[in-house]
């Protein structure tokens, strides 16, 4: 006897209209799709993830002719813009499915042939209220005087014609038990009331068949009766992208879906209701898990291409890599992460750039990249990069660390990623509370190498655990931790809790900083306050803040005066840094690079003081330094912030405090 093939973990995403392109909200459930692929991927199950597009619908067809190009010709065209997007994305899907296949007409057939032959297809007629833009047909009693549709609100078409009907009321019943026995079906809870609450109105039978136009699958055998309904089309790509219909029994590897991701529109009215049903009439085993997301809303509205407030995904992650001078993969994978940070679960969500700005400055520099980076910039100052003997993490971080990756794993299984990521993070705040009270710059000092090597040690296995916990996330910067650690790739889900991983003698990677600081918005030239006069001559590019929906224009504060307000000068970082090292750039006469201890974190600044001190005159001095400057790139140097000095007669004089104070000191 053959063994039975493995089950793949199947995951799917909703298949895509194509009469728009991809947007934040499409981009959410793909998004999420992803995260849930990879995670279980990590966990080393089989993974099969489906994603697609919708294209047999009448508005597709419609946008086509609009634009007076073939449906096909059209429907090609913007598939590839779906795939172009998702793969900037680092979508990793394994099949992209398309409704225009021949694989998945035939199946559609097949279905319909075999419903109709065993009476869960009738023919009939229909007289109602019409939404093009859902596909919907709505029962007079649920359309008022106004005649728009009651999901969309669009103009409604009275139809009145003969076609064929999906029994869908039979199912009424059995579709209450399932959801009632299988509190897992829907997800979340929220979205499970809501299913019972519009089963509990009633069940009627779908029309599933739609004349008017011949674009889309022709009813089976009876061309006159027109194209089978776009809902009854789409919702088996499911089934076709099993191989059903083709591969025999084998399609079983991959049928039924593990988890089925979509946003609560759709979910109610198709996948919980129209979507079970046909596959009890199949006699086919139902999904384990449905789960609906939120919606996001831009200023507290629906996005609309009218109301300008639609947010294209490259864009957004464009503008962020544009403003905050970091890598298009890392503001990709940054964007992935507020969309999963802040994804709506329950309630819609409000998507704004400001929010995200705030999520990548606080969340992933502030936290990830310069956990990392001070990790390893005091790594290679005091071992000179070299896992030091006989360190090993504090028990007390082990179960911490454990314990947290447990709680991880728990809520990623949920579709929580907004919980995942909160309690992932609670490792990094633990690290730091656990350098504030150990010291290890104190433990350099006063000669304990060996103890400073063992907390060190916490912030590599934190990073290291941090890069498997993160990259169903965030792929790209998972892969560039793991690079900073001079690992070989991130870690199995399994193996990254193993907490004494990296050994005696390891050699790790100079840092390199992944998410540069993102400035707050800059005000415009006039009221610009004059911050530093010993900025380097190659002064920093003004910083625009990410970019608002292209419809929109660029919103900056604006005053007439040279004056700045309290809060603005709250946002400067101005701490006191001791100079440890300095050396001349090489091919300039008048820039210095310093190497600073800014209260335990070191940081390369270059300054333009060569012409007034000598590398001997600046080490050792304690300076003023705006650490939150975005960092810059001045001859080949990664500047990560800039000293403040007096300006007298075009010649900087250093500024020093009255008595020495500790590295990192704040200045108000
Ligand atoms: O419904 N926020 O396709 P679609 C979050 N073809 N999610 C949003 C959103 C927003 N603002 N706007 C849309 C279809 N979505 C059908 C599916 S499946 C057999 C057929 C989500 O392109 C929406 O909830 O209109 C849905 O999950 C997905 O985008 C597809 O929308």
């Amino acid at each position: 006897m053959p063994e039975p093939a493995m089950k793949r973990y199947y995951i799917t995403t909703p298949i895509y209209y194509v009469n728009s392109a991809p947007h934040i909200g499409t981009a959410l459930t793909t998004i999420v799709a992803d995260a849930c692929a990879r995670f279980q991927k990590r966990r080393g199950r089989a993974v099969y993830f489906l994603t697609g597009t919708d294209e047999n619908a009448p508005k597709v067809h419609r946008v086509a002719q609009e634009r007076g190009v073939p449906t096909q010709q059209f429907v090609d065209e913007m598939a590839e813009v779906f795939e172009r997007t998702w793969r900037a994305l680092n979508i990793e899907y394994d099949v992209f499915i398309r409704t225009t296949e021949e694989r998945h007409k035939r199946v559609v057939s097949e279905v319909f042939r075999r419903l109709r032959a065993q009476g869960d297809i009738y023919k009939g007629s229909y007289q109602g209220w019409y939404c093009v833009s859902c596909e919907t047909f709505f029962a007079s009693s649920k359309v008022d005087e106004s005649k728009t549709c009651p999901d969309c609100g669009k103009p409604l078409e009275w139809r009145d014609e003969p076609c064929y009907y999906f029994r869908l009321s039979a199912y009424e019943a059995r579709l209450r038990e399932h959801i009632k026995a299988n509190p897992d079906f829907i997800l979340p809870e929220t979205r499970r009331k809501e299913a019972l609450g519009f089963i509990n109105e009633g069940l009627q039978d779908v029309a599933v068949s739609r004349t008017g136009s011949d674009w889309g699958v022709p009813v089976p055998d009876d061309p006159e009766s027109g194209v089978v309904y776009v809902w009854f089309d789409a919702l088996l790509n499911y089934l076709t992208a099993t191989g059903w219909l083709e591969r025999g029994e084998a399609y079983l590897d991959t049928w039924p879906p593990d988890l089925q991701l979509m946003g609560k529109d759709i979910l109610p009215r198709f996948h919980a209701t129209i979507w079970p049903a046909m596959l009890m009439a199949l006699g086919l085993p139902l999904p384990e898990r449905l789960y609906g997301h939120g919606w996001w809303i831009v200023n507290k509205q629906k996005m609309s291409k009218s109301l300008g407030n639609v947010y294209a995904p490259l864009e957004v992650a464009q503008s962020l890599s544009d403003a905050a001078g970091c890598e298009l993969r890392y503001a990709v994978d940054a964007f992935r992460y507020y969309q999963l940070r802040e994804m709506p679960t329950d309630a819609d969500a409000e998507f704004s750039l400001e929010g995200f700005e705030a999520r990548y400055n606080g969340d992933l520099a502030n936290d990830l990249g310069n956990l990392l980076h001070r990790t390893l910039s005091m790594m290679h100052r005091y071992f000179g990069g070299r896992v030091p003997d006989g360190a090993r993490l504090d028990a007390g971080l082990a179960d911490l660390f454990a314990q947290q990756a447990a709680r991880v794993t728990e809520a990623y299984e949920a579709v929580d990623f907004p919980r995942g990521l909160r309690e992932a993070w609670q490792i990094i705040g633990a690290v730091n509370r656990y350098y504030d009270e150990q010291a290890p710059w104190t433990l350099m000092k006063q000669g304990n190498a060996e103890r400073a090597g063992q907390v060190l040690y916490a912030g590599l296995i934190a990073a290291r655990l941090l890069s498997a916990l993160v990259e169903p996330v965030m792929p790209q910067v998972a892969r560039e931790i793991v690079r900073q650690l001079a690992l070989d790739e991130v870690p199995t889900w399994s193996d990254a809790a193993q907490m004494n991983a990296l050994p005696a003698g390891h050699i790790l990677q100079q840092p390199t900083p992944i998410f540069p600081r993102l400035q707050a918005k800059q005000p415009s030239p006039t009221s610009q306050a004059p911050v530093a006069s010993a900025s380097p001559p190659t002064s920093q590019a003004p910083v625009a803040s990410a970019s608002s929906p292209t419809s929109q224009a660029q919103q900056g504060a604006t005053t007439m005066q040279n004056t700045i307000t309290i809060d603005d000068f709250k946002r400067l970082e101005i701490r006191i840094a001791t100079v440890k090292a300095a050396e001349p750039v090489p091919k300039s006469t008048k820039l210095l690079k310093l190497i600073l201890d800014v209260g335990g974190e070191e940081r390369v600044i270059v300054a333009g003081i060569a012409e007034d001190y000598t590398p001997e005159q600046v080490v050792g001095k304690q300076i003023p330094v705006l650490v939150n400057l975005q960092p810059a790139l001045i001859r080949g140097i990664v500047s990560e912030g800039m000293m403040l000095a007096a300006d007298v007669d075009g010649k900087a004089v250093l500024l020093h405090p009255d008595r020495e104070v500790p590295s990192g000191s704040g200045v108000r």
